[in-house]
């Protein structure tokens, strides 16, 4: 029998992939033993105090050895600081090359000093040798060779960021991991632990920014008691390189100012806001600035006043200006009035707006024109508002993909936007020409933006293990490795994780790496295939219900998102339709207007397509409906199969545990498919082809079904 060590203990999923468990390949230990002797970590900043505990905790952990700190530097020393801090750092490194790394990035390299082997990890910063470190004992936790190290890494992007919808009374808006992590009643006086967890998580991958607050914004968390407490925790995380950002409701001059208006060309409005402002900085000398979801789904905001959403942001661009801080305004607009295609609106409300916005403002869009369904093309904001850094908004938190019971890693998709191709014409690119990624727009390589921002909506909460389901980990780590660095790949991303997360063991790595990899494609096969979206419950988002049409307005409905009938299935987005095709470069339009061309993924995203049409498959398109449907369901239930072989190899809480959810997801799947092709069969009047299960419930059955008290309803 196979004994592996380590692996056989109670895990609760609490270390996420910071658990530095021994080393289990023994030759592999031995050198890292005989590699590894001492350390001389720089300076003595708060950081620097982390970074010397971690290196030391780290290593025992890893190595089952103490590592000393030393002042003399012996065979196999490392060496972590900055070349102020440390001076071998600045003889190992030539000024020039650390000027390379700018504040956050970081060497490790293998070297000599006096003759004495040296393992160093260099940076400008305390936090860029932070984030070294943890780069450094991610390669032992991936057990990666160390004794020829030659590595430089630059994040390419610069503000990375974390947005968590929660609330002041701990409620979390599409959170599936119990209850807010923010105690705020205890807060200021009480720290708790999972705080200093939070931000080492966060630091490890690179994470320097966290909104604390929903963007369906409560202007309370701008008072002096609730500063006070957002103050003790940015001062948590300010060793760990995290800035704290907060969401400002735009009427808060209002709610809590005591003015008669919060039209944003209004002085006293203006004024209110350059004392709030001046305010926080007093208690968070860096501060990062403001997150606004304005004149969206309800909030507030400057079309209140008839002004424009850059006469809004601008305001508070002003007001935080003094101090260095940034505004997020929020794409996520479609209007009550409007009766355009609401995958639309966005851009048709931005796009007027570039060049008006102040130099600190972001404009946060989300990675598709709709509203982070299981499959979107990418958002046609990104590559075309040369003169606005536009940032990324991706959801980490799964509500529309299987919320907190399904096994889905989202880098695939994540990546799938970044590597979309706007064929806008960037500086130094001729228009239409291929490599103008919708990653260079956000990084701003593309249009030399002067700063730039990737944000991802938390998945955390107050569960033990942090997310919820084991592997929603695993999202949380790739949006940060992904806004680092995303040029890295899905498998890469999945590979570190599964090694930190659970074991080095190939067979379970092989495995696990193929159920990762696939899961996002499966799920978007039994839920929303061929481009199908939004046809989730209604409000909680939980189970399909296609056939709801009362929905408070016509853009909420999932009939309006399918418009299914007699002849076809699918929203119309070409020239005969809405042409939302219009909003994206040519390049990219004529690869989806015509029918025949457009990628089966996009095929009901953009067309109404008759269900009798021939699919490249040579299907129907409703027999390939039914056959994706299928499919999907079957992959999921192969995927159960794999995990059951995969017990040796975990844990006995984790295997249980993802056993448990994986039958939870399997039922959801199948619920899925029975429900969305009985109600799409009352159009296609087809029947479901022969040799496939037959739904075990009936139509009537799956509509009756409501599910008053499911999580994460806002
Ligand atoms: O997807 C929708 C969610 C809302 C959310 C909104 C947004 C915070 O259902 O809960 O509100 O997106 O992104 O603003």
């Amino acid at each position: 029998m196979l004994i592996i060590t380590g692996c056989l203990l109670a895990e609760d999923g609490y270390r996420l992939w910071l658990r530095y468990d021994a080393v289990s390949d023994k030759a592999l230990l031995t050198k890292y033993k005989t590699g590894i002797n001492g350390m001389i970590a720089g300076g003595n900043s708060a950081t620097a105090v982390i970074i010397k505990e971690e290196l030391q905790n780290g290593l025992k952990g890893l190595l089952g050895k103490n590592i000393a700190s030393l002042t003399n530097i012996v065979d196999g020393t490392i060496v972590a600081g900055t070349a102020e801090s440390l001076a071998v750092i600045g003889t190992i490194f030539p000024l020039f090359e650390l000027e390379k790394l700018g504040k956050e990035g970081f060497f490790i390299t293998t070297s000599r000093f006096n003759g004495k082997k040296v393992i160093a990890i260099a940076g400008n910063t305390d936090v860029a040798v932070l984030y070294g470190v943890f780069h450094f004992l991610r390669l032992l936790q991936t057990q990666q060779p160390i004794d020829k190290l030659n590595i430089v890494s630059i994040p390419k992007i610069q503000n990375r960021i974390l947005n968590h919808w929660d609330n002041l009374n701990r409620t979390v808006e599409r959170g599936y991991a119990g209850s807010s992590i923010w105690d705020w009643h205890k807060l200021p006086g009480y720290i708790d632990q999972r705080y200093i967890d939070y931000a080492k998580a966060n630091a490890s991958i690179g994470i320097n920014g966290t909104v604390l607050t929903n963007v369906n914004a409560n202007a309370l968390v701008l008072t002096k008691m609730y500063l006070e407490k957002v103050a003790a925790l940015a001062n948590v995380f300010r060793p760990y390189g995290i800035k704290v950002y907060l969401t400002a409701r735009f009427s808060a001059p209002v709610e809590t100012g005591g003015l008669k208006t919060a039209d944003p060309l209004d002085t006293q409005v203006r004024e209110w806001w350059k004392k709030k402002a001046d305010e926080i900085y007093q208690y968070i000398p860096d501060f990062g600035g403001f997150l606004v979801k304005a004149n969206s789904e309800g909030q507030p905001g400057p079309q209140n006043y008839k002004r424009t959403h850059a006469d809004g942001a601008n305001m508070l661009a002003d007001a935080v200006a003094p101090h260095g801080g940034m505004v997020m305004w929020r794409a996520f607009v479609y209007s009550n009035e409007t009766p355009d295609d609401r995958s639309k609106q966005a851009y048709s409300e931005f796009k007027p707006l570039d060049g008006q916005f102040r130099k600190n403002v972001l404009l946060q869009v989300k990675n598709g024109p709709l509203d982070f369904q299981p499959r979107e093309p990418f958002h046609p904001l990104f590559g075309a508002m040369p003169q606005t850094p536009l940032m990324m908004e991706f959801q980490v938190t799964q509500e529309y993909l299987g919320q907190a019971t399904s096994l889905v890693y989202l880098s695939t998709m994540f990546k799938e936007a970044l590597d979309a191709d706007t064929y806008s014409k960037g500086k130094g690119l001729p228009a239409g020409q291929a490599g103008s990624t919708v990653a260079k727009v956000v990084d701003g390589s593309l249009d030399n933006y002067s700063i730039s921002a990737m944000a991802g909506v938390a998945n955390i909460g107050s569960d033990r293990n942090w997310t919820g389901h084991p592997f929603a980990q695993a999202n949380w780590y790739a949006y940060g490795r992904l806004a680092w660095d995303h040029d890295l790949t899905s498998s890469q991303i999945a590979d570190e994780w599964i090694r930190q997360t659970f074991t080095n063991e190939k067979t379970y790595i092989t495995a696990v790496k193929r159920i990762m990899m696939s899961s996002h494609e499966t799920l978007v096969n039994y839920m929303t295939p061929l481009g199908l979206n939004h046809i989730m419950g209604t409000g909680h988002h939980y189970g399909p219900a296609p056939w709801v049409s009362n929905a408070g307005r016509a853009d909420w409905n999932p009939v309006y998102f399918h418009k299914a009938d007699s002849i076809g299935i699918g929203f119309d987005r070409t020239a005969t339709g809405s042409n939302a095709l219009s909003q994206y470069a040519k390049e990219v339009s004529d690869q989806w207007k015509d029918i025949n061309n457009c990628p089966d993924e996009y095929l009901l995203w953009f067309h109404h397509v008759k269900w009798d049409y021939k699919m490249r498959s040579g299907r129907t398109l409703w027999n390939e409906l039914c056959y994706k449907y299928y499919s999907g369901v079957d992959s999921i239930r192969a995927v159960q199969h794999q995990w059951n072989k995969l017990e040796k190899y975990v844990d006995k809480a984790r295997f249980e545990q993802v056993k448990m959810l994986l039958a939870i997801q399997v039922k959801e799947a199948i619920w899925w498919r029975n429900a969305c092709l009985l109600y799409f069969q009352t159009f296609s009047q087809m029947p479901i082809p022969a040799g496939y299960e037959k739904p075990d419930q009936t139509l009537e059955y799956y509509k009756g079904l409501s599910f008053p008290y499911a999580p994460g309803n806002g």
